[in-house]
């Protein structure tokens, strides 16, 4: 099908070209004039590498503003919705480090020993059909390759992890996500849906690094001290790349009268063939995959090779 043009302006979609075409391009969805994405010897390109590789490089985070259209917009937040009854909604209390057991081996108002509630769902990769909006962003190869050159890393494959690849991450009224520590290395995400009352990114830049642990200015935030808590200025279309082994972060809680808060999130490695490890599929999807046990069998397999 033929994608209708915006009479307000010619070159860009609307939201019915986007969702009557089998497979939107990528130009109808994400803005090509402004970061040039296809174009990666172009200066557009260039300008926006070097933004992003600054961001991160002075603090771990970088928003690529505007960088879906807002007829694009539209559409992703209408296969959120869509897809929103196959949401896994968990609620767990968790320390930072994702555990929700206590460690004898700490005092008790310790950060490992300081369980905060995270509530919030995730919508799984397998929710997601081959050339959605959303798995067209996910899935192209300008974008990896871009998002490479931000984070200053040769090569990123899509997570060919079933469900957690591409996921949507679901706070709805009175809903939170805690303060916690990521175990990748950065997250890409999408604001679709923004809460009109909390649902905010923070962050506390570099609380911890590879030679210590900031237990004590960790155990401030925790306790609600604001001392170095970054608020992010996040806008639906907005795209953050995130560093979050080192920084302490949250989505805070979306208020009881609220709009819910969607986010869209792009999760890729920097080798291919990746799949998450069967206890943590189970602690965010409520179940694993095929894929998942054949992984870990295979796992055990050359651990027994290796030693
Ligand atoms: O929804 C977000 O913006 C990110 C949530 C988060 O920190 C995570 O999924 O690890
Ligand atoms: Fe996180």
């Amino acid at each position: 099908m033929t994608a209708t043009s915006n009479p307000l302006s010619p070159d860009r979609p609307t939201s019915s070209a986007i969702t009557g075409s089998n497979s939107p391009s990528l130009a109808q969805l994400l803005d090509l004039d402004r970061y040039a994405l296809d174009q990666p010897s172009s200066p557009g390109y260039r300008a926006a590498v070097d933004q992003a590789r600054r961001e991160l490089r002075a603090d771990g985070c970088a928003v690529i503003k505007d960088l879906v259209w807002s007829p694009a917009l539209a559409v992703l937040s209408t296969e959120i919705r869509n897809r929103k009854h196959q949401t896994h909604y968990s609620s767990q209390t968790i320390n930072p480090y994702f555990h929700t057991e206590p460690d004898p081996d700490y005092p008790d108002d310790h950060p490992v020993n300081t369980f905060l509630e995270r509530s919030s769902g995730f919508i799984p990769g397998d929710a997601w059909e081959r050339g959605c909006a959303t798995d067209v962003i996910f899935r192209a190869p300008e974008l990896s390759h871009f998002l490479a050159d931000c984070l200053e890393i040769p090569e990123l494959h899509c997570y060919a992890d079933p469900l957690a690849g591409l996921t949507s991450n679901i706070l709805d009224p009175g809903q939170q996500f805690t303060w916690h520590f990521d175990t990748n290395d950065f997250a890409v995400t999408v604001l679709v849906d923004e809460a009109d009352e909390g649902g905010l990114f923070e962050y506390v830049p570099d609380i911890r690094s590879a030679g210590d642990e900031g237990f004590e200015h960790i155990a401030e935030v925790l306790a609600g001290g604001r001392d170095g808590v970054v608020t992010l200025d996040l806008r639906p279309g907005d795209m953050q790349i995130f560093r979050g082994r080192h920084s302490l972060h949250r989505v805070s809680r979306v208020g009881a009268g609220s709009r819910p808060r969607h986010a869209a999130i792009l999760a890729y490695t920097e080798k291919p063939g990746v799949i998450g490890r069967v206890a943590r599929t189970r602690q965010l999807f409520g179940r694993v995959l095929p894929e998942h046990e054949a992984a870990e069998r295979e796992r055990v397999r050359s651990d027994r090779l290796l030693d």
